[in-house]
């Protein structure tokens, strides 16, 4: 029985390195496939057309944390998400620069300068501002932490509103609660049938006036219309985003020009090679031993 691969020429090089370390059998690549009833696991981010020639297939592993991509799965055939240190740890510094970029003023401060324009607005210290958390699992808590220690005051927003050590957190059910105090709110929820296009219009008027937006879930969360109605506004001051909807950006959108908004190009973080390769190891040992899967996706939630 095999891991059947489907990823980057990287991934390609570096896995079987690992699985032969390991003493795992893997393949890379559909082409390279002799026997597809051998293949008990499949690592990828698009999945084969067809997989109902995989008739042994016990795994589908999402190279990445997240799983929105992929289509539903045949009834008795697991979903993994990839847990990495490596995802968490780069996601994490993306969203501390991009709050200290929002909280700092950041994108006027660009754009003046791109006008060799020199005006100081007000200076404002971290404790100043309350920094809002939607989605508090792997990352959020993790951001939440950092934010903690560089002196914002941190609240989260959950399904379930498990209690997280110095965040004031919500439920479900406290969302206008929990916007109504947000100054800085960072989007990091999985995409699912609740999530989808939960950062639009309505959600931005339950902000306070000259909130800022930081946002690295997925695209499709984000209402860009909405978006820029609230910047027009003044309802939203900045918003800094690692996601669009589209992706990419079409070169004539009209927020790659707007002056309070800053893109990166879904760069937050990017699945370490090895550290793939060893969760899906970690996947293939669980499965064979009758243990619980790491990062198993439950169905009935989408994440
Ligand atoms: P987790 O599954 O660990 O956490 C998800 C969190 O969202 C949980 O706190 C969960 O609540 C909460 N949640 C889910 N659905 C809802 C809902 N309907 N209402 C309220 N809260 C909800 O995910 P991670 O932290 O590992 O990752 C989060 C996301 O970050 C990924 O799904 C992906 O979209 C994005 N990501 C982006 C990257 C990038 O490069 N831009 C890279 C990696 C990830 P509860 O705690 O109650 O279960
Ligand atoms: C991921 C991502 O889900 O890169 O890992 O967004």
């Amino acid at each position: 029985m095999a891991l059947l691969l489907l990823s980057t020429a990287e991934r390609g090089e570096v896995w079987p390195r690992v699985f032969a370390a390991a003493g795992e059998s893997i393949v890379v690549g559909e082409a390279s496939v002799a026997e597809p009833a051998a293949i008990d696991h499949i690592a990828c981010w698009v999945p084969p057309q067809d997989l109902s020639i995989y008739t042994g297939l016990k795994t589908v592993i999402s190279v990445g944390a997240g799983v929105d991509h992929l289509p539903p799965l045949p009834a008795g055939i697991a979903l993994s998400r990839t847990i990495a240190p490596g995802i968490e740890t780069m996601v994490r510094d993306w969203v501390v620069m991009a709050t200290l970029m929002a909280h700092r003023d950041m994108p006027t401060y660009l754009a003046q300068a791109r006008n060799r324009l020199w005006r100081a607005g007000k200076v404002m210290a971290a404790g100043a501002r309350t920094v809002g958390i939607l989605g508090m699992g792997r990352i959020g808590r993790l951001a939440a932490a950092s934010l903690g220690t560089l002196g914002f005051r941190v609240r989260g927003w959950s399904l379930s509103g498990t209690p997280v050590d110095g965040v004031e957190m919500f439920a479900a059910d406290g969302l206008d609660s929990f916007l109504g105090g947000a100054d800085i709110l960072v989007c990091l929820l999985p995409l699912t049938g609740s999530t989808r296009g939960i950062l639009g219009e309505a959600l931005f008027a339950k902000l306070p006036q000259g909130a800022r937006l930081v946002h690295a879930g997925r695209g499709a969360h984000l209402d860009m219309g909405a978006l820029s109605r609230a910047l027009d506004s003044g309802q939203l001051a900045s918003a800094i985003l690692d996601v669009t909807n589209p992706e990419p950006l079409p070169a004539e959108h009209s927020l790659w020009n707007d002056p309070r908004v800053i893109l990166t190009p879904h760069v937050a973080a990017q699945t370490d090679a090895r550290e793939g390769a060893l969760h899906a190891l970690a996947v293939i040992r669980a499965v064979r031993e009758g243990l619980p899967i790491p990062g198993l996706v439950a169905r009935e939630r989408g994440y």
